[in-house]
């Protein structure tokens, strides 16, 4: 299996710069078309402008692409029915010459192969509510657990069991870090109503804790939960209500596993008149240049 890398991606690698790995299937799946093309464009300027260069990966054709040049942004952007890889069905996709989007389990497979230690996405999937009777629990924790890269989000989803999706992440071993503040950050607002696990206040900081990890010899990432910049957020206790109606509605319409995450956002952005989209934009972005510093950092290092 030949990978494929941009030549922005290739050029990177060789001069040993910063690279920092970007998702698809928040463009696929998690938000409407223009605005999933207009932010993955954004998102990739803001990682270079932060110092670092973007790597978008997916898969097209049969091929894992690290790093996707404009018309195949564009591409996968517009595409109808396209493929929501995680762990379980990424070979398949590309032993069959199929074409899929890569979530955050997926990517971090893909970065470890490319040697890219960071990543930058919104919010990793977890454990749903209702999860202890339904056991739909995202691949994205267990990937947390045993591939060794660091993952920027703005917390888990809001609309999952935070308490639950924290548990099971202590159980599988995965450092839950709040950038900057005690709270741990949940999505759309800055504060889940939990307190964090851990705290770190630095870029450096958090590339020498993904360093030491390794060196003890333990397999896994991290987790970096950055709160979304406080002009853009929806507070907990307004964005809470609107959950459970799409919650509500979720189980009136029969949906189940790998669709719920999709409804459930598009269901929150047409209950908020599209102020959901708007927060998780100024997230992303805001993910991804914290996720091009921690990067550099790990430059430094030689991590
Ligand atoms: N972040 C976002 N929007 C998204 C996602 C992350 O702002 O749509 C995607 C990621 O790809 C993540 C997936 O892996 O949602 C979680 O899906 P599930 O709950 O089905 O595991």
């Amino acid at each position: 299996m030949e990978n494929r890398h941009s030549t922005e991606v290739a050029r990177a690698r060789e001069a040993g710069q910063a690279i920092v790995a970007l998702e698809s299937t928040i463009i696929t799946h998690g938000m409407p078309y223009p605005q999933n093309l207009e932010t993955a464009r954004q998102v990739e300027d803001d990682v270079r402008q932060a110092g670092a260069v973007p790597a978008t990966i997916a898969v097209i054709e049969g091929r894992l692409h690290i790093g996707l040049s404009g018309a195949e942004l564009e591409a996968l952007a517009q595409a109808e029915d396209v493929a929501k890889l995680s762990r379980a069905d990424l070979a398949v996709c590309l032993s069959r010459g199929g074409t899929g989007a890569t979530t955050v389990a997926a990517t971090m497979i893909a970065a470890r192969l490319a040697g890219i230690g960071v990543f930058a996405t919104g919010g990793i999937g977890g454990v749903h509510r209702g999860g202890e009777i339904s056991l739909d629990v995202s691949a994205d924790l267990q990937e947390l657990a045993q591939t060794p890269v660091t993952v920027v989000c703005a917390g888990a989803k809001a609309i999952l069991d935070i308490p639950r999706t924290l548990e099971v992440l202590e159980t599988l071993g995965v450092p839950v870090i709040a950038y900057g503040q005690d709270a741990l950050p949940a999505f759309w607002s800055r504060d889940g109503g939990v307190p964090a696990p851990l705290r770190l206040d630095s870029p450096a900081e958090i590339a020498l804790a993904q360093q030491t990890r390794a060196a003890l010899g333990l397999p896994g990432g991290q987790l970096v939960a950055n709160p979304v910049p406080a002009e853009h957020e929806i507070p907990r206790d307004e964005i809470e209500p609107i959950i459970t109606q799409a919650l509500e509605a979720a189980e009136r319409d029969g949906i189940a596993a790998k669709a719920v995450t999709p409804y459930l956002l598009e269901r929150i952005f047409n209950l908020t008149g599209g102020r959901s989209l708007a927060t998780n934009i100024a997230l992303v972005r805001n993910n991804a240049r914290l996720a091009a510093k921690i990067a550099q950092e790990m430059v430094v290092l030689g991590a």
